[in-house]
């Protein structure tokens, strides 16, 4: 057992609150929040942990959507349009897959981890992520890994299944409490029906997680809503005669009774064709940005009633994992919104919501919840300015843990 005293504690509950001068006492979980002298008290032999800073603790950040195997990217991927920036990844895939090895990537885990992350949602696209997420897990870091499927053309569905199987094989062998293996259906516009269905059927069986994208440009919404647009020359590069697979409703619908995360959904429409208790949202402002002519209207999507939680991208299309990051940039771009209130829903939008999109028991500061929580330096601060100055001024933890357990950098 471990106490552990901190000068402010955000809760992430849904009314946000704000706790002063309180300590936690938790081993895997948090066990009891009180004064310090009462848990002190009540669990004699604990081991203290007292930071002489002025600190806030809150739950670690969760980032259900990274691209690790494009960690090499700065300069190489093309911005301002979605077709340009799909048309670099194709040509410099190979060589930045093989850029990123295991150390780069593993750099990049521990350094999510410095800025405040304990949990990721990894797309995988090609595997070569598998070791460096394996041995984060080891390390305590958690790791929501899913493997993508996606293809085209029908000649090479059987080719297509067997590599995504040999993936999906290998991460189950690495199945763990920190290691959860999961499945990703890349997209509508370039994942074959039998393809999606082969993986939502193995996802259905052994109650995997899904990761999508959806709707995130202006030609994928052309080509999906109207079966126009470039998107239909872009494909021939992969198929003779290239059809449209679904439309959105018919999309929608093979994620029915499916744990999905939908990612971008900028063009979306159909917020009442989601399942409110299964289906979610990643937004991913930066990534919006630089591939896409238009943002996620947030205050639209809130009304919706569904979650909607923060994600970075990988650097395909972004310059920092960072959530911190992450959440000032959402800060510029939300204009439509209270400053202070949006600086509240931004951090639980980056801790419980995500928790509760892939249905962990976790990203709030509660009793029985696991014991996943940074503590960061802090200055002065009056309690409603608190949550945007964090934001605004927040780089790196003094302390993080994960399942109880602190992790070393
Ligand atoms: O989320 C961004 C933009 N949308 C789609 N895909 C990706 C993103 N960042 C990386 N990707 C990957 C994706 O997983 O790029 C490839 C896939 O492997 C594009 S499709 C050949
Ligand atoms: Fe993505």
């Amino acid at each position: 057992m471990k106490i552990i005293y901190s000068d402010k504690i955000f809760l992430c509950n849904e009314k946000f609150s704000i706790l002063e001068k309180k300590a936690l006492a938790f081993n895997e979980q948090i066990i009891a929040i009180d004064s310090l002298e009462t848990l002190q008290k009540k669990y004699p032999k604990a081991e203290l942990i007292k930071s002489h800073k002025h600190t806030l603790l809150l739950p670690s950040f969760i980032n259900p959507h990274t691209h690790l195997e494009f960690s090499a990217n700065s300069y190489t991927l093309h911005f301002g349009e979605f077709l340009i920036w799909l048309k670099s990844v194709i040509n410099s895939r190979d060589e930045l897959s093989k850029e990123a090895k295991n150390n780069l990537i593993l750099e990049k885990l521990n350094w999510m981890r410095k800025t405040g992350t304990a949990t990721i949602g990894e797309i995988s696209s090609f595997g070569s992520d598998l070791k460096p997420c394996v041995k984060a897990s080891e390390e305590g870091m958690r790791i929501i890994f899913f493997n993508e499927i996606l293809g085209v053309s029908e000649s090479q569905i059987p080719n297509k299944k067997e590599d995504f199987l040999k993936r999906f094989q290998d991460a189950l062998k690495y199945k763990s409490e920190l290691f959860i293996p999961a499945i990703s259906i890349h997209s509508a516009y370039s994942t074959h029906p039998k393809l999606a269905k082969f993986a939502l059927d193995l996802a259905k069986k052994q109650n995997l997680l899904v990761s999508t994208h959806l709707l995130e440009s202006k030609v994928e919404n052309f080509w999906l809503r109207f079966a126009k647009g470039k998107f239909k020359n872009y494909l021939k590069n992969f198929t003779s005669n290239p059809a449209l697979f679904y439309n959105v409703d018919n999309f929608l619908k093979l994620f029915k009774d499916v744990r999905t995360l939908f990612t971008h959904c900028v063009y979306l429409k159909e917020w009442k064709n989601l399942d409110i208790n299964l289906h979610s949202i990643t937004h991913c402002a930066f990534s919006n940005r630089l591939l896409s002519t238009r943002s996620l209207n947030l205050k639209q999507a809130l009304k919706s009633g569904l979650n909607i939680h923060l994600g970075t991208d990988g650097l395909s299309s972004n310059i920092s994992l960072s959530m911190l990051d992450e959440m000032r940039a959402n800060l510029l771009i939300h204009k439509d919104f209270n400053l202070l209130e949006l600086a509240k829903k931004l951090i639980l939008m980056a801790t419980l919501y995500p928790a509760k999109a892939l249905n962990l028991d976790l990203g709030e500061i509660k009793v029985g919840k696991s014991a996943d929580f940074s503590l960061f330096e802090i200055r002065e601060c009056e309690n409603s300015q608190l949550p945007l100055q964090f934001i605004l001024n927040a780089k790196y933890v003094e302390k993080l843990f994960i399942k109880g357990r602190e992790c070393k950098f």
